[in-house]
């Protein structure tokens, strides 16, 4: 990260942005523009690129429900959005890798558009909003491009992996750079943090007994979109109390966060505001009505315990393993100390111990997509043992990677039980302390944060302590700062 450009910030950067207003970010087209620079920097790096390619890529397309007369809210395809930051669907677009040159192509739009869904937009138009160098009509692909005469037409074809699907286009490793992150992009994923750092806060401050968990879900949603122009969630929000705190996807819709929140709950709620394709990836762990029990104070601090250590350690050349170990350790050693486990802490290690509490893995990259692209590049491979094999990136860290870091100590019937018929495993189980914690629910924190040249910055702000969240929990109770009531306001 030596470019000029990408230390100026973005006050600095004038010309088009996109900005919904209000107090929303704005942000530059220069964003997109440094990542084609950059791509093509890449490219024309790697000896297997010839002179005179051209990158051509495919953007997201416009999609029904099924088969029915119905539209999906479009989003644009990550990989797209990254290069271009175009939000329409059914467009290309194209990088000359020698002269940096880039053309996006829309679609002709039939009489009808206009009808029924507004202006239809002349290609200058676009060609200003993204500040790109040409902007042609989609069936004049094959007469631009040959006009170009390029060696060769790059595309981007790979498997991801953490779904295993393939993503329709190739593989060149100039993409590949979206693991760091620019300044500009750090600007962004700073805001979105900030955003629903607020709206879960927003959650903390309304939750009462007898709620139901997808009312906080709502309320998150409507922060998120109200103060902070998202319309979309970085993925499906995670609301779980009680027990169901212990599930690691719930929220899912065979168990939509459709529970009554009961006193005495802990509640975990995983959720994240995404802006401009841009995503947050939180987690605030609190008790449903404001003070946790000594159990729940326990596991509650043993987990913020391996946060910390693991943010305090996090910094350039750490391998990311390392720091999933780490947290294992210390949920091992604070667990011993509860009663929970007995024995030498050495030892449970050697038995994979720690991820039949958090089988789950550390943390993963973060970016335009939630679990981003890129843990595992050529060279990186996945580690086939028990918690690790979870991990959605295994590499060294690097300044100007974004990554989530979410320890979590969950008590899981199925694995408790697992673990208890596992002689290597049940020796270090006090089976008559852990029947309290039947039922118990489980403890994740999730902080996002970036890899900086000594260490790290952290982006989410949420009361974390447990002094914190009681103290912010009783306020709340006692005034009537909710969002409800400021939104009525205004
Ligand atoms: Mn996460």
């Amino acid at each position: 990260m030596t470019d000029e450009v990408q230390r100026g910030n973005m006050a600095a950067a004038e010309g088009p942005s996109f900005w919904l207003g209000n107090e929303t970010l704005k942000v530059p087209a220069a964003l997109f523009a440094l990542n084609r620079k950059r791509l093509c920097d890449r490219l024309r790096g790697n000896k297997d690129v010839q002179k005179n390619a051209i990158v051509l890529m495919q953007g997201g397309e416009e999609a029904q429900r099924y088969c029915t007369d119905t539209g999906i809210v479009f989003r644009q395809e990550s990989y797209f959005h990254w290069t271009f930051g175009v939000t329409e669907p059914d467009c290309y677009g194209a990088i000359d890798v020698d002269t940096g040159k880039s053309i996006v192509f829309v679609p002709k739009l039939p009489e009808s558009y206009a009808v029924w869904m507004g202006k239809i937009h002349h290609p200058e138009y676009f060609r200003e909003k993204y500040a790109v160098d040409e902007v042609h009509y989609k069936d004049e692909i094959t007469s631009v491009l040959a006009s170009k005469k390029p060696s060769v037409l790059l595309t981007l074809r790979g498997v991801n992996t953490d779904s295993g699907n393939i993503s329709r286009e190739a593989s060149f490793e100039g993409i590949s750079h979206r693991v760091i992150k620019t300044d500009m992009e750090l600007e962004v994923l700073r805001y979105t943090n900030k955003i629903s750092s607020e709206a879960h806060k927003e959650v903390m401050k309304a939750i009462k007994v007898g709620m139901k968990e997808y009312e906080m879900e709502s309320l998150f949603q409507h922060y998120c979109y109200t103060r902070g122009g998202m319309r979309h969630t970085s993925y499906t929000c995670i609301c779980g109390s009680g027990n169901n705190s212990s599930v690691l996807h719930y929220g899912h819709a065979g168990a939509p966060n459709d529970k009554t929140v009961e006193d005495g709950d802990l509640c975990l709620f995983d959720m994240g505001g995404e802006y401009y394709c841009y995503a947050s990836d939180i987690t605030c762990t609190f008790p449903a009505n404001g003070k946790f029990t000594p159990d729940q104070r326990a596991i509650y601090e043993a987990v913020l315990k391996s946060s910390r250590a693991v943010m305090k350690a996090i910094k350039p050349g750490v391998a990311w393993p390392d720091m999933h170990r780490l947290a294992d350790r210390v949920h091992l050693e604070e667990l011993t100390k509860i009663g929970i486990l007995k024995g030498n802490v050495d030892d449970m290690v050697k038995v994979h111990l720690g991820a039949i509490f958090m089988p789950h893995g550390l943390g993963h990259l973060l970016g335009i997509d939630v679990h981003d692209v890129g843990g595992y590049p050529e060279g990186v491979d996945r580690i086939n043992l028990p918690g690790l094999k979870s991990l959605r990136t295994a590499r060294v860290l690097k300044e100007g990677m974004v990554l989530t870091v979410e320890p979590g100590i969950y008590f899981i019937d199925r694995l408790l039980d697992q673990a208890l018929n596992d002689p290597s495993q049940s020796c270090f189980i006090n089976n008559e302390v852990l029947q309290r914690f039947r039922r118990f629910g489980g403890v994740r924190i999730e902080d996002d944060i970036a890899v900086a040249a000594n260490g790290m910055e952290l982006l989410t702000c949420v009361p974390r302590t447990v002094e914190e969240i009681e103290a912010f929990m009783a306020e709340a109770q006692g005034s009537t700062k909710s969002f409800d009531s400021l939104a009525s306001q205004k």
